[in-house]
């Protein structure tokens, strides 16, 4: 592994807790084989699956006082949501923090809770890895999702909006505009 690579993973361990520290492990090795079964660099996806949750365990008054002093702008719905906020704030420290280069991995860092139309190859599999990771135990037809990872990755990442929508709607949490933009997005694009 590169040297960066050590790097950032022995700077997660140092700001994330335990728990979240084994979450973003399991998505770094999640994310690195499926970079191996889509023909992409495994270290990228491994990087971009260590950096994803870096802006978690940040309590939540810092998290909105961050955002208004790197100037990061906030919907309406992230504004009332705090778990929903470290995804742009932790794009912005992967860049400016963590010194992370390529964009692609700082886009799938942003993109990963809520996902975007039209997402690459390389925000996918974040968004994918996040959810199916070892350690989730708690979300419905993993094993089917799990499966479509390796086999569909636009049909997993559907499936993951659509039991994310019906998670949100029966805890009556706000959905993120984005969430319903890009679950309408892969519902009428799917390969
Ligand atoms: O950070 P993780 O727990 O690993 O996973 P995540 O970043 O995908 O999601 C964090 C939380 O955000 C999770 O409880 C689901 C929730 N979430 C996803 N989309 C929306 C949302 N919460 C709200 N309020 N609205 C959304 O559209
Ligand atoms: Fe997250
Ligand atoms: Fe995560």
């Amino acid at each position: 592994m590169n040297e960066k690579i050590i790097d950032i993973k022995h700077k997660m361990k140092k700001v994330l807790d335990k728990d979240r520290y084994q979450h973003t492990l399991g998505v770094a090795y999640t994310a690195s084989c499926m970079a191996m079964r889509y023909g992409l660099d495994p270290d990228r996806l491994f990087l971009a699956g260590l950096l994803h949750d870096c802006a978690k365990n940040i309590p939540n008054g810092e998290k909105y006082a961050l955002c208004k002093k790197y100037r990061i702008e906030l919907n309406e719905t992230e504004k009332k949501a705090p778990s929903l906020v470290h995804a742009k704030l932790g794009a912005y420290l992967a860049e400016h923090t963590y010194g992370i280069k390529d964009p692609e991995i700082i886009r799938a860092v942003r993109n990963h809770t809520t996902g975007r139309p039209g997402m690459s190859i390389i925000e996918k599999i974040i968004f994918t890895a996040d959810y199916i990771e070892l350690h989730r135990d708690q979300a419905p037809n993993l094993p089917e999702i799990r499966h479509m990872a390796f086999t569909d990755l636009d049909d997993a990442v559907l499936k993951i909006l659509s039991d994310t929508l019906v998670f949100l709607n029966s805890k009556d949490r706000p959905v993120d505009p984005m969430t319903k933009e890009t679950y309408d997005y892969y519902m009428t694009h799917r390969s």
